[in-house]
Order: C-alpha cells, then sequence, then structure tokens
C-alpha cells in the first residue's frame, strides 16, 4: 500500500477519540451510480456463507460497491484501521423511502463487545445527502461506552451529535461501537447507505502512516470533550489513552500524566525502616 493513502498519527487519534471519520465526496460519480444500480438490481451479494471470509474475494467484478472498495482511499482506509486482508463480517443496503417520517432509534451494531481490538463499518453514500434526507445520526465519542444494541434507544438527541449530511461519494468509517440512527427522510426520493462491516485478521497495531506518530497535538486530541457524557470526559480520556497504548503497543504511553498518575503503586520498601 502506497504510504500516500495510509491515514497518519492525526487522524488516528482522531477516530480513538470520536470513533469515527468521515471522507467527504471520495468516490467518483460512475462509481456511485453504479452502485446505486448494482443495489436496485440486488447484484450485492453477500451471505451467511460468506462471513469470515477474505473481503478481497467479495464483489471482484462490480463497477460499483466492488470498486468502491476498491478505491485506494478506501483501501487505504481499511488497511490503516484494520491491516492488509481483512475479512467481511456482513453488508446491509439501507434505503429509505420518501417522505418516511420515522428513524430508527439510536442503538450500537452489536451486543456488549468489550475488545480492544475492533471491526469497522464503512458507510458508504452515493448520492448528495441533505439534513431533510436524514442521512445516518452518529454520535461522535461513544464508541468506547459499550452497550448492549437498543440499550440507548430511549435517548432521542444528544449533544454534538452529527448528521450524516454529505456530497455523494462520502464514506464515513466508524468503530463497531459506534452509536448510531438512521434518519427520517422528508424529500421525495428514495436515499441509500450502503453499510459494511470488516473485521481484523493481524494486530491493530502501528498499521498506518506513522511518519508523524510524535506529533505534539496528539495528547490533546484525545481530551477533547463532546459533552454530552456531563462530568464524566476525564473518563472517558482515559478509555482513548488506553486504547492508543493498544494501538501503539506501549503499554506505558500516556497523556499529560493521567495514566501513569494513577498507576503509581510503588512496592519498594523504605531503606532503614
Ligand atoms: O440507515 C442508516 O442510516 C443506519 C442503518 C444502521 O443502523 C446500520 O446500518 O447499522
Ligand atoms: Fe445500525
Amino acid at each position: 500500500m502506497d504510504k500516500q493513502y495510509l491515514l497518519n498519527s492525526v487522524q488516528m487519534a482522531n477516530f480513538v477519540t470520536d470513533g469515527m471519520l468521515i471522507f467527504d465526496a471520495i468516490v467518483p460519480e460512475e462509481i456511485n451510480h453504479e452502485s446505486m444500480r448494482e443495489l436496485d438490481a440486488k447484484e450485492i451479494k453477500g451471505a451467511y456463507e460468506t462471513q469470515g471470509q477474505p473481503l478481497d474475494n467479495l464483489w471482484q467484478s462490480s463497477k460499483g460497491i466492488g470498486a468502491m472498495m476498491r478505491l485506494p482511499q478506501v483501501q487505504g482506509i481499511i488497511e490503516s484501521l484494520v491491516g492488509a486482508h481483512p475479512l467481511y463480517d456482513h453488508h446491509f443496503p439501507h434505503t429509505v423511502g420518501p417522505n418516511h417520517k420515522s428513524g430508527q432509534i439510536w442503538h450500537a451494531d452489536n451486543i456488549i463487545d468489550p475488545r480492544m481490538a475492533f471491526d469497522i463499518q464503512l458507510f458508504y453514500f452515493p448520492h448528495d445527502t441533505p439534513r431533510e434526507m436524514g442521512g445516518t445520526m452518529f454520535l461522535p465519542g461513544s464508541h468506547l461506552r459499550r452497550v448492549h444494541e437498543t440499550d440507548i434507544g430511549r435517548y432521542q438527541n444528544f449533544l454534538n451529535q452529527k448528521p450524516m449530511v454529505c456530497k455523494a461519494g462520502a464514506v464515513a468509517v466508524a468503530h463497531h461501537g459506534i452509536w448510531h440512527c438512521a434518519q427520517p427522510n422528508l424529500t421525495d426520493q428514495r436515499r441509500y447507505m450502503f453499510k459494511l462491516r470488516i473485521n481484523p485478521t493481524v494486530k491493530q497495531e502501528l498499521i498506518w502512516n506513522t511518519d508523524d506518530l510524535n506529533d505534539p497535538q496528539i495528547p490533546d486530541i484525545f481530551f477533547r470533550n463532546h459533552r454530552w457524557y456531563g462530568n464524566d470526559d476525564r473518563l472517558e480520556s482515559a478509555n482513548r489513552i488506553k486504547l492508543w497504548r493498544f494501538m501503539v503497543g506501549d503499554d506505558k504511553w500516556d497523556a499529560h500524566y493521567w495514566m501513569t498518575r494513577i498507576e503509581n503503586e510503588p512496592t519498594r520498601v523504605p531503606v532503614g525502616v
């Protein structure tokens, strides 16, 4: 993989903090059109039999969804987060009909899953998605609060929730724990969103472009406050530092001394006592 397509360390730190990254209009128009045609024609197969198979084996002759997945930028995103040659988990083509006034309830796409290793989900938007068309609503910073699917369904709106409002060809990539929900579609056109879940086959350690690994803004990124968790922001920062330690392969890595302080339990007996 050419380094220019891999994510850098600052982007990876943002992924660790927000649980997601958005790439606007990275898929060209002809692939967007072909993807929608393939989805309409139900040509994009993938089923229980293909779960856990190499992702590279899927949709090899597809000039829409397959071509989107093989774009160097998309391959670079995938490889940076889950490594080369990951596994296909499942996909789902979501369409929301015109004038559909209800949305999904808030949920995460899993049962409680406390792994440090993580899956990613690509959310691909093949056409312009203005707010009234109801792109997926995401909650940045929610992925490390591991919940059981619709446990969070009683909530309506959160401070700093992020609706996916985008130009055609946008891709959002999210940690498997992200809280999200489809929004109503108040336009008279059908809304498409293609979701694809991918599993790593390698340790997710330093697999991105690490040239900027010591960028001084990285520690501060872990202290971003999304505000919806009230007074718990410091606990979230600690969770992010733990995930970053896993990803850089250094269990002593710290940001502003936060973990070092609470891990300091000296065992040395003072001399002369
Ligand atoms: O249709 C959407 O925007 C979201 C669908 C969804 O929750 C999912 O794909 O997991
Ligand atoms: Fe979902």
